[in-house]
């Protein structure tokens, strides 16, 4: 789904489908310094396929200018506030993490079905040391994707099953303000969310995915020929998300979480019509 149309199409595919895709998001020129700075990182050399050899580098977070600059953009800041609600987000000043997929042989070990973990859990047991999620999606407000090279079909393309984010709210909600670790979900979750039809995030350096905390997507194996440099950095909360609201003031995120649960939101049920 584009935002061809405007703040309208933008709110009604993010709701539907669980991401919309924002083409030119980031600058052409932002965008190349950042996949600059990233090849550099990798020590591999682009013209060179003979130093590719890993399929995947990880690289943590980076904040040099061009990474500051990149989730700034004026575009960029309009969706969050349509998507999260203004004041409900923190400004971030860097990307991170970045899975970069070379073309390889070998299969990658991390290309399951998923959605993201954002916290550690406090206290004794301190969960499995994997990064948990709850219900109102503590520590996150989107997923978001930034490509930062040409990336079709053969290219790796992150694999987004479409609505999903409506499947998870009933998984976590069992799980309360603890939350659940994402391998401990993951089973359930790909039960939850295997009738949904598969998208693939592809695009050019500069393309933006903004993501439902919820949606399941899962890399793949690289068997193309161009590397596929994408960040998939989380927006930050500025404040907790809240699924019951006096005012009825519910940002998009909010609203699929309570249809996912079930409750209508006075105004909503529109956008859920097929
Ligand atoms: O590399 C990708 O396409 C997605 C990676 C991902 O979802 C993850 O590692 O959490």
């Amino acid at each position: 789904m584009d935002d061809e149309n405007g703040d309208e199409n933008v709110v009604s595919g993010f709701l539907r489908d669980g991401f919309v895709k924002l083409e030119g998001a980031v600058a052409p020129r932002v965008a190349a310094d950042c996949a600059r700075l990233l090849w550099r990182e990798t020590g591999c050399d682009a013209g060179d396929a003979s130093t590719w050899t890993r399929p995947v580098h990880w690289v943590g977070g980076m904040a040099q200018g061009p990474f500051a600059a990149a989730p700034n953009s004026p575009r960029l800041h309009r969706a969050y506030d349509l998507l999260v609600g203004a004041g409900r987000w923190e400004p971030r000043y860097s990307l991170g993490t970045f899975p970069l997929r070379f073309p390889h042989e070998e299969e990658p070990d991390d290309a399951g079905w998923h959605i993201e973990g954002s916290y550690l859990p406090e206290g004794e047991g301190g969960g499995d040391g994997w990064y948990f999620t709850n219900l109102r999606s503590r520590g996150r407000a989107l997923l978001m994707l930034f490509l930062f090279s040409e990336v079709g079909e053969q290219d790796a393309p992150t694999r987004i099953r479409v609505g999903s984010h409506l499947d998870v709210p009933k998984v976590l909600e069992k799980y309360g303000e603890d939350g659940a670790s994402g391998p401990a979900l993951a089973p359930e979750l790909v039960a939850a969310s295997d009738h949904r039809p598969l998208a693939l995030a592809t695009g050019s350096p500069g393309d933006v995915f903004l993501c439902h905390p919820f949606l399941v997507h899962a890399a793949q194996p690289h068997h193309g020929v161009r590397p596929r440099f994408m960040a998939q950095p989380p927006l930050m909360p500025a404040v907790p998300y809240e699924l019951e609201r006096a005012d009825g003031a519910y940002s998009p995120v909010e609203i699929a979480i309570r249809r996912g649960l079930g409750r209508v939101t006075p105004g909503a049920d529109r956008y859920f019509m097929a």
